[in-house]
């Protein structure tokens, strides 16, 4: 039985942001596939948030400000080149520093 955990490594810098790289915000975003169908919906987005609200980066994410944002087409899921989308977002405010590979 496998269980579904929110792990990720991050590592806090010195001015207080959080290091990320891209692949770890994907994986990071993958958890949230509810119904594995390769997609995150926003729906599954905003469940997953709401879900996990002892998880400090995302508790900041109130509403759909973000994930509206992240949706560029707004057929409600975050396709895999939205993504970056999201990760500039997290950047700018949820004081995440994501560095890609
Ligand atoms: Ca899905
Ligand atoms: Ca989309």
């Amino acid at each position: 039985m496998t269980h579904k955990r929110h792990v990720i490594r991050t590592k806090d810098l010195a001015d207080g942001k959080t290091e990320m790289t891209i692949k770890q915000f994907e994986e990071f975003l993958k958890q949230f596939d509810e119904n594995k169908d390769d997609r995150i919906s926003v729906d599954e987005l905003r469940q997953a948030i709401r879900r996990s609200g002892c998880w400090a980066i995302f508790a900041y994410w109130k509403g759909n400000r973000g994930m509206k944002s992240a949706d560029i087409n707004g057929d409600g899921f975050i396709d895999k080149d939205e993504i970056p989308k999201l990760a500039e977002f997290a950047e700018k405010e949820l004081n995440i520093k994501i560095v890609a590979y």
